[in-house]
């Protein structure tokens, strides 16, 4: 009885082993294939940096003391002297704003070295800084380490300094240059090859225009080849990459539709005949490739002190982020650091408002804990649930079969909810895929559709009005292969109290308006600072006369303010009058329609002047001249002279002349000043556009009067 109970157990326990064995096998045999990846494929190094999304640039050279743009190269060591330079100081900056690095420019077009570099003396080595012992880049790069911050560095080819600059030499030059860098400082997370070549410089006192081939000149596969070898971390970015591209403007954005592919091949560092190809990659491009959205926090990438009322504020740095790390690309903000050698405390007071809103708006995930379904699962296996969108793990993806498509994923919240942000991440180790999709809400029992958009890639987010709703649901209606999502989060960010915008037409209306809407706004004119006891603002008003406008925004329910905007409006521009051969033309009353966004350009050869008639003799003291903000073939001047006459036929020498630095890349507001003229005529003459035959345009024009 013993023996056939024990015999009977061992049997009974073989069917079992039979049976798990079976199991085992079936399993394998049924294991659902991962998705197969897109090429082309991110590499290490870009993955790596693709997780930055936000850091820091800091342009703090030469210019910071010749307040200049560009440097012409010839300026002596002698001027480079800043009072208290402190890197620790933009490091614990960069550090509070979130920011995950720095990017200095050692080497701007000037050719005026950061470093002692042993191949020039044009270095901090001949400036009375620390009596030529300091070494900028080796305190940032100290202050970095001490900070937990990445270290990237800024070496221009084009060095309007250097004598042998177009020629063969130069070369060996700029790669001992480089080689030093990559060499003595230590880890280095981003080398940034600049495209720019205006032509002209200095070049060893030759004071002349030097073309280089920028195909060929610097022969940059070799060139890449040295930063492989010294920094194998290190991602390279030019226009052309090979690692970053740049994002074809110098604004802070890139199109919704944003693809990390391009076709490489078809440009090269300063040459890229389509800006478009920049700004939204190639859906079928080449290589990875994917943008970097680079942006100065003031008009200037250098430290202008003309500029410190324009420090970019909240509500353009949100949008900047918005249109940046929300749109596929990773934000690089610029710090000009000032000449004592400090990030000024007003743009640390910005970058700072921007990292709290940051914060605040994604500080609650409102799909934490709810329900996540999908309309497919690939092969119905775990591993590529719905779920996983929401499990904080990069590792983990949502994924449809192959033959899948159009899928759905819905977040069930349970009761209703509101919210205004939609963030959705691809796994990008899979290659970027999707290419259409919609966000629907589910509210009074039925589905609305709230947005309709193309690219997803590495991060996109989504901003639109609240919206309460009890279920949300992503539909991919396009991919390139079957989506694989690795993220999706949802928010309810808080109302903007920011600074309204003041605007004057000609005519002399003003309008003044918030950022978010419900807002009140209240305003002064008599110098006051403007509370709820001030006039309120209900209508556009009149104003003739020179005066200055204060305004602020008031959230009645929680019974906050923003802070105060001030503009300070010149001589009205009602009776102006343009005369010569544009008196009758058209559109041209939005040179000065007092709105940024309208312009006017024609196509003639220059010299083109504008001819003004301002019907009263005037002490005049500069002008600005904002050029044509169009995305589209800009008119941009970059050459003037301006003469102002009391005749309008007698206009002698011009009272300013020369260019407009770097305008092309940045056509921002350019201010220029000169010594107070008495008249009633002026006349801007444009030289030359930034483009060969390109247009010749402005936005807005005005004087400046003492
Ligand atoms: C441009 C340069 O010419 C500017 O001066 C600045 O350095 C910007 C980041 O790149 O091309």
């Amino acid at each position: 009885m013993v023996i056939e109970f024990v015999l009977c157990k061992i049997k009974a326990m073989k069917r079992l082993f039979f049976l798990f064995c079976l199991v085992v096998i079936l399993n394998s045999c049924t294991k659902v294939e991962t998705p197969k990846p897109l090429l082309p494929l991110p590499s290490e190094c870009q993955l790596a940096w693709h997780e930055l999304e936000f850091y820091a640039f800091v342009h703090f050279n030469m210019n910071t003391f010749t307040n200049m743009e560009w440097g012409f190269g010839n300026e002596s060591p002698e001027l480079f002297n800043p009072t208290e330079l402190d890197c620790r100081q933009w490091a614990k900056v960069c550090k509070e704003a979130g920011m995950k690095g720095i990017i200095i420019t050692a080497k701007h077009h000037d050719g005026f070295c950061l470093w002692p570099s042993a191949y020039t003396e044009h270095s901090v080595k001949n400036s009375p800084w620390k009596n030529g012992e300091g070494d900028v880049v080796g305190e940032l790069s100290d202050a970095c380490k001490e900070y937990g911050l990445k270290f990237g560095v800024y070496l221009s080819p084009w060095d309007r300094n250097h004598a042998d600059y177009g020629k063969p030499e130069y070369l060996d030059y700029f790669r001992n240059q480089l080689r030093e860098l990559l060499t003595n400082y230590g880890e280095v997370f981003e080398v940034w090859f600049d495209g720019a070549n205006g032509g002209d410089g200095w070049y060893g006192g030759a004071n002349e225009t030097r073309k280089i081939d920028n195909k060929t000149y610097y022969d940059w596969e070799n060139t890449w080849k040295i930063v492989r070898e010294l920094q194998p971390n290190a991602c390279m970015f030019s226009d052309a990459g090979p690692d970053i591209r740049w994002v074809g403007n110098e604004e802070g954005w890139a199109r919704e539709t944003n693809w990390c592919m391009l076709n490489k091949d078809s440009v090269a560092p300063g040459v890229v005949s389509d800006l478009e190809w920049l700004r939204s990659g190639h859906e079928n491009g080449t290589h990875w490739l994917p943008a970097e959205v680079d942006v100065s926090i003031r008009p200037g990438w250098y430290y202008h002190s003309s500029e410190d009322h324009q420090v970019k504020t909240l509500p353009h740095l949100l949008d900047i982020y918005y249109h940046s790390v929300g749109r596929n690309a990773s934000l690089l903000i610029n710090f000009p650091v000032d000449t004592r050698g400090l990030i000024h405390e007003k743009d640390a007071e910005q970058i700072l408002k921007l990292a709290e809103t940051i914060k605040s708006d994604f500080a609650v995930n409102l799909v934490e804990g709810k329900k996540i379904t999908s309309t497919n699962t690939r092969g119905k296996s775990k591993k590529y649930q719905a779920k996983n969108v929401a499990d904080y793990n990069p590792e983990t993806y949502w994924a449809t079969d192959d033959s899948v498509i159009i899928s759905s994923i819905t977040i069930d919240f349970d009761a209703p909810t509101e919210f205004n942000r939609f963030l959705v991440q691809e796994d990008i180790r899979f290659g970027q895929r999707v290419k259409e999709f919609t966000l629907e809400a589910f509210s009074e029992n039925e589905w609305k559709q709230i947005a309709a958009q193309t690219t997803i890639g590495r991060k996109r987010i989504l901003r639109f009005p609240n919206v309460t709703a009890s279920q949300l649901r992503l539909n991919i209606i396009d991919s390139k292969a079957c989506p694989v999502i690795s993220n999706i989060g949802i928010y309810k960010a808080q109302k903007v109290l920011v600074e309204p915008q003041i605007r004057r037409n000609k005519n002399g209306e003003v309008t003044i308006t918030g950022f978010d809407t419900g807002l009140d706004i209240y305003y002064s004119m008599d110098g006051s600072e403007p509370s709820v006891q001030s006039v309120k603002y209900t209508e556009p008003f009149l104003l003739n006369g020179k005066a200055t406008v204060k305004a602020v925004a008031v959230d009645s329910g929680t019974n906050t303010s923003s802070s105060v905007s001030t503009v300070q409006f010149d001589v009205s521009k009602a009776k102006w009058k343009l005369m010569g051969e544009f008196e009758s033309v058209d559109q041209t009353h939005f040179i000065f329609d007092g709105n940024s966004e309208s312009a006017w350009s024609i196509n003639n050869k220059p010299p083109v002047d504008f001819i003004v008639d301002l019907t009263e003799l005037l002490n005049i003291a500069g002008f600005t001249y904002l050029p044509d903000q169009g995305r589209w073939n800009p008119g941009i001047i970059n050459r003037y002279e301006f003469y102002v006459s009391n005749d309008g036929k007698n206009w002698g020498k011009p009272v300013s002349e020369g260019e407009f630095a770097n305008i092309k890349n940045s056509p921002v507001l350019q201010k220029k000043e000169f010594e107070i003229v008495n008249g009633r005529f002026v006349k801007f003459r444009a030289l030359s556009p930034v483009n060969e035959n390109g247009r010749i345009g402005i936005a807005e024009f005005e004087i400046i009067t003492q």
